[in-house]
């Protein structure tokens, strides 16, 4: 690990050319996630900058985790998986260093968060379609629908991520129904709330071990497995998709799923906090869009790359793809409904959520996400297109206390 600053500036002028010594160099640590250190460093002369990103031997945001640093290989991987596949939508990774547990690449410095971005209500019309494009062209290329069957169980070896996996399996699946590691972290006028709405719900418990199981046993393709919203950077002209460090061979629904949930976490916000008005309903219907064409692109965009790439001879029989499709589709409702509670119960809070300032509209938000969310999972065989989503979120608005 880095001991000192100037070593992450000695270190980048050894390795990427016109990064050398005789410019003046100067890093900052720019990290604000749980688990790396994120060093950006400068030329000031000219401005040019890279990012390096470095993984240690545990979380950095609780240390209670002991994790290898291995995790940071997987993610130099993936995402030179991604850049085959969408070199546009991933960052360039300049340098790897399996040694040093850190890789150097390109400083997404005139992007913007796309959480950040959102909680100020910016609309960008382009992306459903990019986020769709991302999904569609990662999963199923690394699915068996594309590559032989021999080259992808190579892959799904080489990216076992056991502990990172663990993390999610804990996190996502397991803390947020039985608080098993007594890491939750409850909005206390909401507690009572949690306890008969999750704690005490079997039939949702039964739910989300389906999907926990499926998580762990479904090889489909090379997942981000961490796809919120806080992994996109956005600016007017599109988006770059980056830390892919829980990346796994998993089901395919777990990323689609992701993206859809943090989207209902800034609706959450916006129908909290937002004044009645033409700008609320503007953003609103803004997002319920993006949702729905989101899927239906994904659909589109998956059945355009299925039938110019099966290989598989009983995968191209008449039929398999809708039934392929409504599958994936249906678990992203699922793992959605995971995602979103989560994030209101678990350790890993979203700022969307807890940035809330006012009490009642903070619990109203939380209640309307859980609510949404036990229906996203407890429906998802019925989920199959854009319009089910956006169909049970304008149902639970109008059913929702203080919220419209
Ligand atoms: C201890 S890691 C907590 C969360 O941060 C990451 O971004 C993942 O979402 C993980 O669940
Ligand atoms: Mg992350």
């Amino acid at each position: 690990m880095f001991k000192t600053i100037d070593e992450v500036t000695t270190y980048v002028s050894k390795h990427i050319p016109d990064f050398g010594l005789e410019n003046e160099l100067e890093a900052t640590e720019i990290g604000d996630g749980n688990l790396n250190y994120i060093f950006r460093v400068s030329d000031k002369k000219t401005g040019r900058s890279v990012v390096v990103k470095q993984a240690v031997p545990y979380a950095r945001s609780t240390k209670d985790y002991a994790l290898t640093a291995k995790r940071n290989r997987l993610e130099a991987e993936a995402l030179k998986h991604y850049s085959s596949y969408v070199p546009h939508l991933v960052p360039d990774v300049y340098f790897n260093d399996d040694q040093n547990n850190c890789f150097i690449m390109e400083d997404l410095k005139s992007f913007d968060n796309l959480r950040a971005a959102l909680l100020q209500r910016q609309e960008y019309d382009f992306l459903s379609d990019q986020i769709a494009s991302f999904l569609a062209e990662t999963l199923i290329h690394t699915s068996d629908i594309s590559l032989d069957p021999l080259e992808k169980k190579e892959l799904v070896k080489k990216f076992i991520n056991s502990e990172l996996c663990k993390i999610s399996e804990d996190l996502v699946f397991t803390d947020p129904f039985k608080n098993v590691g007594n890491t939750n972290n409850i909005f206390p006028p909401n507690n009572d709330y949690i306890h008969d709405k999750l704690y005490n719900d079997s039939d949702l418990h039964l739910e989300a071990a389906k999907l926990k199981f499926l998580f762990m046993n479904k090889p489909e393709a090379l997942i981000h497995g961490d796809l919120h919203t806080g992994s996109i950077f956005i600016n007017e002209k599109g988006i770059k998709i980056i830390d892919p460090e829980f990346a796994f061979f998993g089901p395919i629904g777990y990323d689609i799923g992701n993206v859809v949930g943090n989207l209902i976490f800034v609706y959450a916000n916006t129908l909290a906090t937002l004044d009645k008005g033409s700008a609320k309903d503007k953003f609103l219907t803004w997002l319920e869009r993006t949702i729905s064409d989101t899927i239906d692109l994904f659909r589109q965009k998956t059945q355009v790359l299925f039938f110019s790439e099966v290989k598989d001879a009983m995968a191209a029989t008449p039929g398999f793809f809708d039934w392929y499709m409504d599958g994936l589709i249906s678990d992203s409702a699922g793992y959605a409904g995971l995602e979103m509670i989560r994030r209101i119960v678990g350790e890993a809070g979203v700022e969307d959520i807890e940035s809330i300032q006012k009490t009642e509209a903070r619990l109203s938000a939380e209640r309307f996400v859980i609510t949404l969310a036990k229906v996203f999972i407890k429906e998802r065989q019925a989920i199959r297109k854009g319009p089910d989503f956006v169909s049970r979120i304008q149902e639970c608005v109008a059913g929702s206390d203080g919220l419209s």
